[in-house]
């Protein structure tokens, strides 16, 4: 055995074996929540192959048009909404699609038990500098019986009601990171096999850390305890990063422990981050490693939205760093 994986070293589960072992964890196990899991990871490989020859193709650069939030939409924005709206609507499973790109939910399958939200590509500044970007989403069950028209009750539930969240970081390797409220596990993909593997099993956030990432260029638009926190992290030597990709800090947060903060500013009262496609996958995901996240004051997985769109300041990342920056 020793001399069979010392010529062949194993590569590990693959997240198709991974999801199906794990099924029964799921309190509603019937097989659709790992279908839809499935069918997001497989979007993610054609988005992923797109990245991956973004300068040699002309899918770069602005697409002319404007999203939700009447930000100026670039063509991978759209090339990825597409493929992830096309993969989940042949799946099912799922009745609704919220997504950054669309100002209204995606209406898809009356029958389908699951609605998602999702920000099919984060970071859309950095998609033309070759820097890490991401996709972010979050499953919930619907609320009204299957087979009856959507309603308000299943677009707009709490962070707290998500049955899974996850995102993918296409990064200097592509992982995808996933919770069904069971822990957190995270996949690398391999690519000359097409697959995700099991990489990072149980992911844990450290408690405390020294990384602190905020886009200081605001500073003069923060509050007075933004501004206090910020001066107690010199005060520390702690150390600054911000790569303006919130996949990408946030992964790296989780790892190595630290903070995200994005606040209220003066040009965007609630903060900029999007509560139900942004924040609450994260929150979710930071809270089954270990850490937290709130709006600077209460948890972000209790709060209500209220529109699809909703924005709200956002603190996330290793706990204790969490409750200090919140102590301001
Ligand atoms: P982007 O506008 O490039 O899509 O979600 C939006 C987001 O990026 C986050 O990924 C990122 O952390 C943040 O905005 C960056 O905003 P600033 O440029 O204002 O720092």
């Amino acid at each position: 055995m020793m001399e069979q994986s010392r010529i062949a070293q194993s590569i590990g589960i693959a997240l198709d074996r991974f999801i199906k072992n794990n099924q029964e964890q799921f309190q509603y196990a019937s097989g659709e929540l790992s279908q839809l899991l499935r069918d997001l990871a497989l979007a993610s490989k054609v988005v992923n192959r797109e990245i991956g020859k973004a300068g040699l193709i002309d899918i770069m650069g602005s697409q002319g048009s404007q999203n939700s939030g009447g930000e100026e939409q670039q063509k991978l924005d759209v090339l990825a909404n597409i493929r992830f709206t096309r993969a989940l609507s042949k799946g099912g499973e799922v009745c609704a699609l919220i997504s950054e790109e669309t100002e209204s939910y995606v209406d898809l399958n009356n029958e389908g038990k699951y609605v998602i939200a999702i920000d099919p590509l984060d970071g859309s500044s950095n998609i033309d500098v070759n820097v890490s970007i991401g996709t972010i989403f979050s499953v919930y069950r619907r609320k009204s019986p299957e087979g009856t028209p959507i309603q308000d009750i299943d677009i707009l539930q709490k962070g707290s009601e998500q049955v899974a969240a996850g995102y993918i970081l296409y990064g200097s390797s592509t992982m995808l990171v996933y919770t069904t409220g069971h822990g957190v596990n995270g996949f690398t993909y391999e690519p000359t096999l097409g697959e995700y593997f099991l990489s990072h099993p149980d992911l844990s956030m450290p408690e405390d850390g020294k990384i602190f990432s905020i886009n200081e260029g605001s500073y003069n638009s923060f509050n007075s305890s933004i501004k206090e926190y910020l001066m107690y992290c010199k005060e520390k030597s702690f150390v600054a990063r911000y790569i303006g990709s919130l996949v990408a800090d946030f992964h790296r947060n989780m790892l190595k422990g630290g903070i995200y903060i994005y606040p209220a500013t003066a040009k965007d009262k609630n903060g900029k981050l999007r509560l139900m496609y942004e924040c609450n996958a994260l929150a979710f995901i930071a809270e089954q490693a270990g850490g937290k996240a709130t709006n600077g004051r209460d948890r972000i997985l209790e709060i209500q939205p209220i529109t699809l769109h909703q924005r709200t300041p956002f603190y996330v990342g290793s706990k204790k760093m969490v409750e200090k920056a919140e102590s301001f």
